[in-house]
Formats: structure tokens, sequence, C-alpha cells
């Protein structure tokens, strides 16, 4: 497509303004002039091929548009009697670089937003701006529509018609017509009228149609007024405030094309999210908050970056109050619509607009999400992951996952409440699933090689952290290749209680025989854990069995001081009543002494406590042990009773997935 602006013209009414160049390089604001303005606007549309009618002050346009520094390769053809011809002589000089193409055509003169633009380049029609809000003009164009297409164009024409402005996109079919007509009309000498006349004959041959430009700038300036009218609007475009949140590290061409869209509405603020919104709704972020920052600070047009601190707007927006808010338009519908309409009510309240741009579905850019998620699977970025959601967030939860699927529910599920996203931390791979799945007890039966099977099945669809049961961590010269070998896995933590022979499952409290083992042991277990890990991300938490044991708060404690002076990177402290007292007695205590090493608790039996409280009292992992396994197998038994019931199985259905959820459940590579 070339662009074809006609610059011939004498600009008379303009008085001093074109003493000495053509109006076209009359200034707009402090850094454009009309025609500036619209070659960096063709230029951003991809356009490359410029011709460009002169005739007044030539040398001087052609030195000025070369001295721009745009990427644009310009035929300047001259019109010899401009002063004795209108434009339509200045297309007819020009004939031979226009036909057989597709053109955008526009008057030296006009003033248009980039908006405006894009929508005439993009349209697939042949098209013509008008506005349908506008007064008609006394003595400017005016065109007259029939059916969605042009009739006429022309100053002299007042029913049925809209403001016109002379920016046109005319597909070769069209052009070539309409062309040709001016070629006759010049022909026959009929130069001195308005290259429209032109249309007017063919136009029943030639469809355009209209594009309704609003109140959006699309304005010739033959008068020093006009220049006063326009500057004025470009200048109140300039001091609006535009906001935009941005959650991505990885800035691609997608991201790039939507802020330079958002700075056309005006000043531009963007919101980084804070790395715990963005890791709460998307994914653990591969740059923290401050390199993000610094990167969206550094995109020519951004004049401020702030932080955004949740995933709602309300705090900002009522506090920064902009005048548009900017957003790829796939908020208008899941998890983020609740958040979209929040944004809509409160800008409601005090008149501020809300612009929403087509979100990018680049198979390429989709692919670099999909690049970043496997980043994060690795087991180097995977395992110093724990560490890092612990200094983020001070509390984190996990779910138990036995299986890939189960991998998946805890990768996958998120919910929405308040304005906020919720979805689990980490994983936890727990002795009593693993062994249940397989239909064993809970006694260290399944050995290490079938637990990482466990762990890589889990590891292969995931990215989130993981948490491992190492039951007792058996002897201690198998500890540490334990250890080794989940390191290597990218494990983030194991956890070894502190009881020695055959282990039950310490919701069997003392109903079954179970040693402790001693502390002396215990903690040169850990020792020889710590010693052997290779990274400094890898975690041995060592968990105190004396509350399950019925040995009391102070052998608890003992052990606790103990282990974390062995080098335990955590405690976890578990108990099987349902009233937690005595997990807040055991915190409060050891907190007392010891403000640092992370506290983890497994509250199946005490179940009524929320995560906000334990954060409250100093615990930092909050493990869901065995929820998933205990829903999961009831609900296959029932389907599993209703068929033998009915001997069919229509009865179950309802009880099951459909089909077609089970077959897209899980996403192709
Ligand atoms: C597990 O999930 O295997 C645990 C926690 O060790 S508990 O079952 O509560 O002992
Ligand atoms: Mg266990």
């Amino acid at each position: 497509m070339k662009a074809l602006i006609l610059n011939s013209g004498l600009g008379r009414r303009m008085g001093a303004f074109t003493s000495e160049h053509p109006k076209c390089m009359t200034e707009i604001n402090n850094e454009e002039t009309i025609l500036s303005r619209q070659l960096k606007i063709i230029s951003n549309a991809g356009i490359k091929e410029v011709v460009m009618t002169t005739g007044y002050f030539d040398n001087v346009l052609v030195d000025y548009c070369k001295n721009l520094g745009y990427e644009l390769n310009y035929t300047f053809v001259n019109n010899p009697i401009y002063d004795k011809t209108n434009y339509i002589y200045s297309i007819y000089c020009a004939r031979e670089e226009l036909k057989d193409e597709d053109i955008v055509m526009m008057h030296g003169d006009l003033v248009f937003d980039e908006s405006v633009f894009e929508n005439v380049v993009n349209s697939k029609k042949s098209c013509v701006t008008v506005s349908t809000t506008l007064p008609l003009p006394e003595k400017d164009f005016k065109a007259v529509i029939h059916d969605g297409r042009v009739e006429k164009i022309g100053i002299e024409f007042f029913t049925n018609a809209v403001a016109a402005q002379p920016l046109y996109k005319l597909n070769k079919k069209e052009w070539n017509c309409w062309l040709n007509e001016i070629v006759e009309f010049c022909e026959r000498k009929e130069d001195k009228c308005y290259a429209e006349n032109a249309f007017n004959n063919i136009s029943d041959k030639c469809e355009i149609v209209p594009i309704d430009f609003a109140n959006d700038i699309c304005a010739e300036i033959d008068t020093p007024e006009d220049l006063a009218m326009v500057s004025k609007k470009l200048k109140e475009i300039e001091n609006k405030i535009v906001y935009m949140c941005f959650s991505t590290d990885m800035l691609h061409s997608g991201h790039i094309s939507i802020l330079k869209k958002a700075q056309r509405h005006g000043k531009l603020i963007v919101g980084v999210l804070s790395d715990e919104a963005v890791a709460s709704y998307k994914r653990y972020p591969l740059m923290s908050f401050e390199e993000r920052k610094t990167l969206v600070e550094n995109i020519n047009g951004v004049s401020k970056v702030i932080e955004q601190k949740n995933l709602s707007y309300k705090e900002i927006l009522t506090t920064l109050k902009p005048d548009v808010v900017v957003h790829g338009d796939d908020w208008k519908e899941g998890f983020q619509k609740p958040i979209r309409d929040e944004v809509i009510s409160i800008l409601e309240s005090y008149g501020g607009k809300l612009v929403e741009f087509p979100y990018s579905q680049d198979p390429k850019h989709i692919e670099l999400e999909k690049a970043s998620r496997q980043q994060l699977s690795m087991p180097d970025m995977r395992r110093g992951r724990l560490k890092k959601l612990l200094a983020m967030k001070g509390c984190i939860n996990a779910i138990e996952a036995h299986s890939g699927i189960t991998g998946l529910i805890a990768e996958n599920t998120k919910v929405l409440k308040d304005g906020k996203t919720y979805q689990f931390d980490a994983m936890w791979v727990s002795s009593l699933c693993d062994s249940t799945a397989k239909g064993k007890p809970d006694i260290e039966l399944v050995d290490m090689t079938s637990r990482f099977r466990t762990i890589d099945d889990i590891m292969e669809v995931t990215t989130k952290p993981i948490i491992f049961d190492g039951d007792t961590g058996g002897l201690t010269e198998h500890f540490i290749y334990t250890v080794r070998s989940l390191e290597r896995m990218g494990v983030s933590m194991v956890i070894i209680e502190d009881k020695t022979g055959l282990k039950k499952n310490s919701l069997f409290g003392a109903e079954v025989v179970q040693t402790q083992d001693s502390i002396e042991n215990f903690c040169a277990k850990i020792q020889a854990g710590k010693k052997a890990q290779k990274t400094k991300d890898f975690m041995i938490c060592a968990r105190i069995e004396s509350l399950i044991l019925e040995r009391g708060m102070e052998d608890a404690l003992t052990r606790a001081f103990a282990f974390s002076k062995a080098g335990a990177d955590a405690i976890m402290i578990h108990s099987r009543k349902k009233d937690p007292t005595e997990i807040f007695e055991f915190v409060e205590k050891f907190r007392a002494e010891n403000e640092i090493t992370p506290i983890v608790v497994v509250p199946t039996s005490f179940n009524s406590v929320t995560e906000q409280e334990f954060k409250d009292r100093g615990v930092n992992v909050v493990i869901y042990a065995n929820q998933l396994t205990r829903s999961g197998f009831p609900a296959m038994q029932n389907v599993a009773k209703t068929i033998l019931l009915n001997h069919r199985a229509k009865e179950a259905d309802d009880m099951c997935m459909s089909i077609k959820e089970i077959i897209t459940l899980i996403p192709e590579e």
C-alpha cells in the first residue's frame, strides 16, 4: 500500500504561517508539524512508500521530509502549475506512480488520531472518514450517504449528508476507477475542481464506505483558528492521564504495540503488578518486581511506573483517578471479569473511560509464554522457588499430589474472591497418599524408587515447587543419597520425622507402637543430609512427633531447638488433636526464642484454623496433606456401587465428568 499526500497547494488562508514553507510544515505542538505527525503515523502503520505531490516551496518540503529520518521511500511529484490548478491536477501529475496500487490518500493539512488512521487502513472496503456526531460544516466537505455507501462528496451537499474529511483508503479496483476519471477530467482541462468531482461522476461504479471518527481528531487546518482548535485538542489529550497495568516479565512486540496505542490517549502511567499479585493469578514471575519495573521504565513514552499491589485496580484508581484505563479485551470473560466490572464502575463514578484493545493471540507470543513455563519446571528454577515464595509471602500453602493428574489439579486450580485470585503455592508428595494410591499401607513399604517415580510423573506436567514427605529418612547412610537424588530432581524440601523402626502413620497417634528417634541420632541424620546437599536452595525440614506420641510440649520444644541448631532449615510440628491449642502453644514458645526458622503445620485434624491465623501466629507453611485422596476415592467407590446396583452405568453418568471434559482436561503439548 502506498500513501498519497497532497501537498502542492498554497495555503493562503494561513497568512504568515505559510510565508516560508508549505502549510503542512506548520507546527501543531512542541514536537510535531502536521506533516511529521502524518508521516509518523504512516510509518507506525508499516507503510513504506509515500508519494507526495509538491508545488509551493517544493525544495523546502523535500529537504524537510528527508531530514525527518523516517524509514520511508519518498516519491515527490511536482505540480508545476499548482497555483493555477487544484489537487485533482496534482494527482494527474502523479498518476503513473499511483495506478494499480492500494492507496491511502490524505490532504496535507489533515491532522488525525492514530486510531482513526488505523481504522481507515484496516478497513477491508475502500473508505473515507466521516463524523456522524460533528455538526455539518458550512464550507468544508460533506458526504452524502446512501445504503451504507458514499454517493457524493463535496462542499455543496446538505441533504442526507455528514461531515467528511479527506482521508481515504482506496483499494486498487475503486482507485483505478476514480483515477481514470481524474485523468479524463484533467485531459479535458477540468483541473480547477476537487478530485471528488470526478468521484461523484462514477460513484455508482466505485464503492466507498464511510468510517465514522465520531469525536476523535480528524480535521483539516485551513486557518489560524483551525490550528488553534486542533492544537488545543492535542494539548488536552497530552494532559490526560492514561493508566495501564502490566504483569508480564517477557516483553514482546504485542505488549509494545498495546503500550504505543495507550500512549495515544495521553500521558501514560504504567502499573507493574507486585510479585505476589503475579504469582497469585498467573505463575511465579521469572523476573522480580524491581527488574520488571526497570524494564518498563525504560520503554519510550512511559512517563511513570508505579506498583500495583493487587489484581483489583480499586486502590490505584481511587488515588490516581486516571482519565483513561487501557486493557486488552481478554478480561471480558473468565476470572478477570469481576476485576473489569469493578474498573468500569469506578471509572463511571468520576467520568473516566475504559479503552480495550484486541488481545494478541499471536502464536509466537503463546509460544513464548509456554517456553517460560517450561523454564519454571526445570530443576534449578523449581528447586529455589520455595525459598523465594517463603520470602515473598511469609506464609505459603501446599496441597497433596500423588500422580500427574492430582499434580495438575494442584498446579491449575484457581479461584477469584473479592478481587483477588488464589492458587496453591506448592505441592506435597505425601507418603500416605502415595502409598494409598498404590493400595499399600503407609509404613515405608513403597520404596524410594517408586516414590521418585511419582515425583517424576508430577514434575513432568507441573511447574510448582515440591515438598517431599521423606518419612523417617531411613538410615542416615541411605538418607544422604535420598537428599542428593531429590535435590537433583528439583525437589525444594524434604520433611523427615523423628521416628525410627517400623514407621506408622502419625494419625494413629499412640494407638500403635511407634518409636521416637533420639535427639542425637536425629541431629546426626540432619547434619549428614545438610552436608550431602550441593545447592543452597534445598531445604531439610525436621518433623517433631512428640505431641503425636504424647511426650509433651517440653520434649517437642527441646527437639525443635536441637534440630534447628543441627541445621534443619525448617521445623514441622504435628498434632492429631482437633483443638489447635497445643500447636499454637508450640508456635508461640518456639517463636519466642527463634524468629527465623520456618514452621510447617499439617492441619488435617485442627482444620478450623485459617491460613491467615496461622500466619499471624508465626507459621510459614500450611500443608493440606491428604484432601484430594480423601475426596477422590469415595467418589470412585460411589460410582462403582451405583453401577453394581443398577447393572449398567446410566445412573452413574451424572456423577462423572463428561467424556468431552476428560479428553480436553489435559492440554496437548
Ligand atoms: C502424610 O501425608 O503422609 C503425612 C502427614 O506424613 S500425616 O498423614 O498427617 O502424618
Ligand atoms: Mg507421611
